[in-house]
């Protein structure tokens, strides 16, 4: 049974419903960008509510998903692509050729002899 002393009861408390509720959205889209602190070692990403770090070309994320690596592509079958010698480098690697009497092809990958 509705009196009339509790309508004004039930409209206070969905005008309280609504005030929180308004509170509660007005916090959430303010999602706090974590990369403003620089918390990845090379790339962060803004997530809603969190964040996510990856690595440039050349690197992988370590397992403390925030530290980046140099992937040694001549400890890998890419290595293999150097028909000499393969020489890793930060972020990527590089073919080298015997010192004497070679130079390094236009692909980067194969020697020519220079005699
Ligand atoms: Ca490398």
């Amino acid at each position: 049974i509705i009196t009339e002393h509790s309508i004004p009861l039930v409209w206070a408390n969905v005008v309280n419903l609504s005030l929180s509720l308004s509170l509660a959205l007005s916090r959430s889209p303010s999602d706090l960008n974590e990369c403003d602190s620089s918390p990845c070692g090379q790339e962060c990403a803004n997530i809603y509510g969190s964040y996510q770090c990856y690595c440039r070309q050349g690197f992988y994320l370590k397992e403390d998903g925030h530290t980046c690596e140099d992937i040694d592509e001549c400890s890998q079958s890419i290595g293999n692509l150097c028909v000499f010698q393969c020489v890793n480098i930060p972020g990527s690697y590089q073919c080298a050729c015997p010192p004497n009497g070679y130079t390094m092809s236009t692909t980067g990958h194969t020697c020519r002899g220079t005699d």
